[in-house]
């Protein structure tokens, strides 16, 4: 399947669609038009609430995260949980771009889901060296739902495993403007982040961004 990126009309550079699981998808450079818009709408939500390092069960968080929508996902020694304030401030989460749900939503779209009305978008910011260790997102009541991921600024080798945290993990690079899909028999399986090499990206220097929209309760 290829994905037209128009800019005036013109197709722009590789754009295109690879499926890595049954019901799962990167749709590389899907962002690249839109890459300075979300950056500006980014400085808006991060006014609101700004990147924070969580502490986890077992330590800290290796990126900085914050959220964006009705729920936000948070952590602390407690453990896990998706709220509908910022623990910061005390106040409610800032709201979701609305150019961020329409491209989540034709994401989605061109995967071929039914419908998708995220209500929590997590923050993830990793800079030289930051990771994410195997994991599963399972802190959503919705679990029908699909999850949408969006990565700009430097590129990082994404684990992509199974049911199981000790199958086999095959590993994709994800790059600036690439948007990941996944749901259905794809949603439970662990993934993870290596670390982040040190280099410069133009546009956003020593950081990657990794935003993932969420559908959190049942509808
Ligand atoms: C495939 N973030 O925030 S996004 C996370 O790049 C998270 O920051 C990573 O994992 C990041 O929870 C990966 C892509 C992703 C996320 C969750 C998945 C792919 C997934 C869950 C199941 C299968
Ligand atoms: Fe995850």
């Amino acid at each position: 399947m290829q994905q037209l990126n128009l800019l005036g009309g013109i197709r722009t550079q590789g754009s295109s669609s690879e499926q890595i699981g049954p019901q799962a998808f990167i749709f590389r450079g899907f962002l690249l038009d839109d890459a300075a818009q979300f950056l500006a709408d980014l400085n808006g939500v991060l006014q609101v609430s700004p990147w924070r390092r969580m502490p986890t069960v077992r330590g800290w968080m290796s990126v900085d995260q914050s959220n964006c929508g009705p729920y936000g996902w948070i952590s602390d020694k407690t453990g896990y949980r998706y709220s509908s304030t910022d623990p910061l401030s005390g106040q409610p989460w800032p709201d979701m771009p609305e150019l961020w749900q329409q491209r989540a939503f034709e994401a989605v779209d061109a995967a071929g889901f039914k419908c998708f009305e995220p209500q929590a978008c997590l923050l993830n910011r990793y800079r030289p060296k930051s990771k994410m260790g195997l994991h599963q997102d399972r802190d959503e009541e919705d679990l029908a739902a699909p999850i949408v991921s969006v990565s700009l600024g430097l590129p990082a080798v994404f684990l992509f495993g199974g049911l199981r945290r000790t199958d086999p993990v095959e590993k994709y690079l994800l790059e600036h403007g690439d948007v990941l899909v996944w749901g259905g028999v794809d949603r439970m399986r662990f993934h993870g982040v290596m670390p982040v090499r040190q280099e410069n990206h133009e546009l956003l220097g020593e950081q990657r961004l990794n935003l993932t929209f969420r559908r959190v309760q049942r509808r």
